[in-house]
């Protein structure tokens, strides 16, 4: 009506209209269906029909898009910072602090391309580094485990290793009790809907906020399915230091325990189990293995300490008689155990130092109460739609046009269907990502594997440097967000000012984190500005049927909405231009556009056998007709529950993987759900910190450290409910505005910290006063928002500002962005892993002396 085009697009937080007028995005809107769209699913559960909505509910960050093309910190420019000269003096110790000169494409791209043909001569293989990041602007085609690894493949690179991130406590620990390596140590949450509305009794959130995190990609879409919970009676638990959305919004007894005490609260409750009989003695016979040996040290036979309610109390801060009424409540009746953002893996208490023992008891508590049976299962209702998953859309980690094998879903997914130039990274040097500055600043670091394939695949090391190859002297960044997401990140300031470190290209969207630490800035363009095709919430790769979150499968068109702005280019554009400098431009390209690209993931996919390519793109997207109801997949866990071969459609484990039989039991050496994991006991028998025997230690940074005299209080800081990561934080974004995300305090948006009542008053802050939050690593100015909501001796932020802002106040340099992660700790949760313990911080705070000191 008002003369726009509609197009579409899709987002980290799920599919969107984009209205377009003269060029311009007017705005965007939440996808809405048709009546030629497909019918929807109905679930019938104790005498009601269920339905969900017909439009997509998607996240509040996605609908920010538009103000993310048009943000003032647009890089519109290639630009050179103005004391770096590729033929003389290049000046280092100056990256982040020198200002930048606006230069032509092609003389950045001639500098680039010089720079790695120079690397390669002078240093020769594993000189240059692509440090990736863990999420990307939506799109096969243009996401980063697609361009950017077939670009950086075709250069050849030092790969930082990246540590299982979301996964830690599952991948290290929780996976040796039942395998699943595949999914990186999580369940997977089939027919997880319809089963627990049909027949859970009660939910127990255990560090699950999915009204924050949703699914990852799936915006509000649990949320309706939850009210429905509600409806039916099903009764809800939190267990969560802080409150969370979801305890806010649906209710339910807030068990407000310490961060990082929860395998202490969860012996608790077995003890309780285990005393009085409230386990599931048939299927802990029948299904799993070293049952005694866990009893008997719940029992203190072992080390002659009792696991008991009141053992745990001053640990966890949870009354004994609290923890009895739940053991007692939870073992008499169908519960589902929701952990993290879909109920079934994931969540902050598996990232800080005990996050691999909490995780080992989530999967044993299930064990007891017979995981699998009716009711008794892993979920929220975030994931396990009876979606069609027989129509097949690649997700985006099964590796886009990468052509590689080895680090993206190719080889076991998309490849057969669209077969593309294969590319192969030849340097096998790699370097921990969490140790990346170290490696830099100090010359050597040791990580270990995170590999999907088997379970003994993280017990191998490696170390950097690795003999053959060249120590890192140039980083090609591309994004910027180290700085927010990376622990201790201070530290990369120092490395990216290192001697050693002689080139750095940055390529990124807006100026913002690392890029302001480069000595040549590519300006990409947002997703809006070219052409991608994409499945929302379809990841693929190591979570496998990821789209079971959505209600409808949707699978979108991403329009080029708009030509992008300024001199910005789509990233394939620009390593089209760098790889035909050095003479690859044809085998990168294979004589495709984007759009050459995008139809050939459309080919390679079921869509041409239901939708013609034309009326495609005219429409925009296709929704998946839902499955028949009685070809609806099984429930998770059903098979081995009730001891048949299992019916889940997933290609793991591996037929080599299988104790006896293909199809019949677990990945472990056993086949069945072993408490005491044979795995640990091969290979950690050395390793105190990983002991077969799943033991309560206490964190090494925690309220009883040595370090707590100085640092008394605990921080948290979380997935964020505004933004997803740094990507729609900062940059002017319309996130900014939500005054529960940033506080507007003399003209500086600043981070929000969530602190008690108690420890506020006994500070002296008041609400929205600007506090400083601090420890040996660093110092972070935020406003505080003070509320009974955190418990007591914690303090809870989250994660992931984009901004990094040094600053200098009277002697005392501060961040004013509210990069959190500066503060918190590098260590690995344990020794013989590669492991994030972001949640494990100890820090002080106090007011701070006033806002004029930042009048900017
Ligand atoms: P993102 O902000 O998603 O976070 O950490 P990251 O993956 O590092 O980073 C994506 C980067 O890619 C951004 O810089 C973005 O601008 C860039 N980018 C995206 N799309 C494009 C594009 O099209 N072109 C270009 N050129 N650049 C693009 C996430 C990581 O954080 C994760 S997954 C977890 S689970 C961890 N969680 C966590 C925590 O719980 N607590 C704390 N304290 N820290 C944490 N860090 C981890
Ligand atoms: P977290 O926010 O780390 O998310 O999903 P999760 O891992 O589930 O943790 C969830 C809850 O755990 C929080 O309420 C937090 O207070 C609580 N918690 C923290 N420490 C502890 C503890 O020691 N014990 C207990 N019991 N609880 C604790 C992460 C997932 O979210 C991931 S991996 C990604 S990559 C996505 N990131 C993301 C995002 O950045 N923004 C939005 N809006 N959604 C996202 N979804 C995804
Ligand atoms: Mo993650």
């Amino acid at each position: 009506s008002d003369g726009s085009l509609r197009y579409t697009t899709c987002t980290n937080g799920g599919p969107l209209f984009v209205y377009v007028k003269d060029g311009r995005i007017l705005r965007v809107t939440p996808l809405e269906f048709d009546a030629t769209d497909p019918s929807t699913w109905v679930i019938e559960a104790r005498g009601r029909k269920f339905s969900p909505p017909r439009r997509a509910l998607v996240a509040p960050h996605a609908l920010t898009m538009k103000s993310l093309v048009y943000s003032d910190k647009r890089i519109l420019h290639p630009m050179k910072r103005v004391d770096f000269d590729p033929d003389g003096e290049r000046n280092p110790q100056n990256r982040g602090k020198s200002g930048y000169v606006r230069i032509t494409w092609d003389e950045a791209l001639d500098i680039v391309a010089k720079e790695i043909n120079r690397q390669k001569r002078v240093h020769g293989p594993g000189a240059i580094t692509f440090p990736m990041s863990s999420h990307h602007q939506w799109g096969n085609v243009g996401y980063y485990l697609s361009s950017l690894m077939r670009f950086a493949n075709l250069i050849g690179f030092t790969r930082v290793a990246a540590n299982p991130d979301s996964w830690e406590g599952w991948y290290w620990g929780a996976m040796h009790h039942f395998g699943n390596s595949m999914r990186v140590g999580v369940p997977a949450g089939y027919g997880g809907v319809e089963d627990c509305l049909k027949e859970a009794e009660m939910i127990v959130f255990w560090s699950s906020d999915p009204e924050s995190t949703n699914g990852a990609y799936a915006g509000f879409e649990g949320t309706t399915r939850r009210l429905w919970a509600k409806e039916l009676g099903i009764e809800f638990v939190h267990i969560d230091p802080h409150c969370n959305p979801t305890a806010q919004l649906f209710g339910g007894r807030w068990f407000p325990v310490r961060p990082q005490t929860d395998a202490a609260l969860a012996q608790a409750i077995m003890y309780v189990w285990a005393t009085e009989g409230l386990y599931d003695k048939d299927y802990v016979a029948t299904r799993t293995t070293g049952f005694d040996e866990w009893k008997a040290y719940l029992l203190g036979e072992t080390d002659g300490v009792p696991k008991t309610p009141e053992w745990q109390e001053s640990e966890t801060g949870i009354p004994a008689k609290d923890v009895r009424a739940l053991a007692r409540k939870w073992g008499g009746r169908k519960v589902y155990l929701a952990v993290g953002m879909t109920g079934t893996g994931f969540g902050g208490a598996g990232r800080g130092a005990t996050g691999a023992q909490w995780a080992r008891c989530m999967i044993m508590m299930m064990a007891m109460q017979g995981w699998g049976k009716p009711g008794v299962n892993f979920g929220n209702l975030e994931i396990g739609i009876p979606h069609d998953l027989h129509f097949y859309f690649p997700g985006y980690a099964d590796g886009g046009i990468s052509g590689d094998l080895a680090f993206t879903g190719n080889a076991v997914n998309n490849y057969q269907r669209m077969p593309h130039i294969l590319t192969m990274n030849p340097v096998k040097q790699m370097v921990p990502r969490q140790q990346m500055p170290d490696a830099i600043i100090d010359g050597e670091a040791t990580g270990y594997l995170w590999d999907g394939m088997a379970q003994e695949a993280q017990f191998a090391p490696f170390t950097y440097p690795m003999p053959g190859y060249s120590p890192i002297h140039m980083i090609y960044r591309y994004g910027g967000s180290s700085l927010s997401t990376v622990t201790r990140s201070g530290r990369w300031v120092d490395a990216y000012r290192h001697e050693s470190i002689e080139f750095v290209v940055n390529q990124s969207i807006w100026m913002e984190g690392e890029a302001q630490f480069a000595d040549i800035i590519l300006p990409a363009c947002t997703s809006l500005e070219r052409w991608d095709i994409g499945e929302w919430a379809n990841s693929g790769g190591y979570a496998h049927h990821g789209v079971n979150v959505v209600n409808h499968r949707v699978v979108t068109l991403q329009h080029k909405c708009i030509e992008p702005l300024g001199e910005s280019k789509s990233d394939y554009e620009i390593f089209t231009a760098i790889l035909t400098r050095l003479g690859l431009g044809a085998v990168f390209t294979e004589g495709c556009s984007e759009l050459d690209w995008v139809k050939r993931v459309f080919d390679s996919s079921d869509l041409p056998d239901h939708v013609a390519w034309k009326k495609f793109c005219r429409k925009g997207y296709y929704v998946v007709p839902p499955e028949k109801p009685e070809l609806r997949q099984p429930v998770d866990m059903r098979w081995f529950a009730k001891g048949r071969r299992k019916d889940l459609p997933e290609p793991a484990p591996m037929p080599s993987q299988y104790a006896e039989q293909f199809g019949m039991g677990l990945q472990t050496p056993s086949g069945k759900l072993e408490f005491v994991p044979e795995i640990f006991k091969r290979h950690t028998a050395d390793n105190p910190d990983r002991p077969a025997v799943n033991r309560y230690i206490p964190s090494w940074e925690g309220r009883n450290a040595e370090l707590a005299e100085r640092y008394p209080l605990q921080m948290i800081a979380t997935h964020s409910r505004y933004s997803f990561h740094t990507s729609m934080d900062g940059k002017n974004s319309a996130v900014n505005q939500v005054d529960d995300h940033r506080a507007l305090i003399a003209g500086h948006r600043f981070w929000l910290l969530r602190v008690n009542t108690a420890d506020a008053a006994a500070r002296g802050i008041r609400h929205r006063d600007l506090v400083k939050i601090f420890n040996d690593r660093g110092a972070v100015i935020c406003a505080a928002d003070i509320s009974p909501l955190v418990t007591p001796g914690v303090v809870k932020s989250y994660e992931a500002s984009a901004e990094f802002q040094l600053v200098d106040v009277e002697g005392e340099t501060v961040e004013i962005g509210g990069c959190l992660n500066t503060l918190t700790p590098d260590r690995s949760q344990s020794r013989g892993t590669s492991s994030m313990a972001p949640n494990s911080c100890l820090v002080q705070i106090e007011k701070w002396r006033n806002a004029e000191a930042f009048k900017m």
